[in-house]
């Protein structure tokens, strides 16, 4: 059965242009409910920690740049099916690619500053949550 859990971030792009809001209002009125939120900065050790898995990839350099360029929300999110409704929210990773009216479509800059983050599985969703927040940051 899918998991009823996600995870993601506003990235500093997205911040930086205002989007906050207009992004937090897409995810609560596709029935996402929030359940932790926090306002935060990676450091350039944590974002590299974070995409560790694209370490050998020719973008890591500049990934780890970017994530750490400024401030970003990270939240934990819930709904059934969570991961997989998520994606089809976000839109494909290259925002050009991405279906009108998703959130990469509407505020991402290209596929290097794609506005926001989503779980690819949900293993992963549970390692990422973890990676930020402690159990008692997450009211359900
Ligand atoms: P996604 O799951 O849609 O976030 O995409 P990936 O896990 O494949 O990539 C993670 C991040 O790496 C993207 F959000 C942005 C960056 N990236 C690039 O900069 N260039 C690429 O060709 C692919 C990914």
């Amino acid at each position: 059965m899918a998991g009823t859990r996600t995870f993601t971030m506003i990235k500093p792009d997205a911040v930086r242009n205002g989007h906050i809001g207009g992004i937090l209002e897409q995810i609560n009125a596709s029935g996402f409910k929030i359940i932790a939120m926090k306002y935060t900065k990676l450091s350039a050790e944590k974002a590299g920690e974070f995409y560790a898995v694209h370490k050998e990839r020719p973008f890591y350099g500049e990934l780890v740049e970017f994530m750490s360029s400024g401030p970003i929300v990270a939240a934990i999110l819930e709904k059934s099916n969570a991961v997989e409704d998520f994606r089809t929210l976000i839109g494909a990773t290259d925002p050009s690619k991405a279906e009108a009216g998703t959130i990469r479509a509407k505020y991402a800059t290209n596929i290097g500053e794609n506005a926001v983050h989503g779980s690819d599985s949900d293993e992963n969703a549970a390692i990422e949550g973890s990676f930020h927040f402690a159990g008692v940051e997450i009211f359900q």
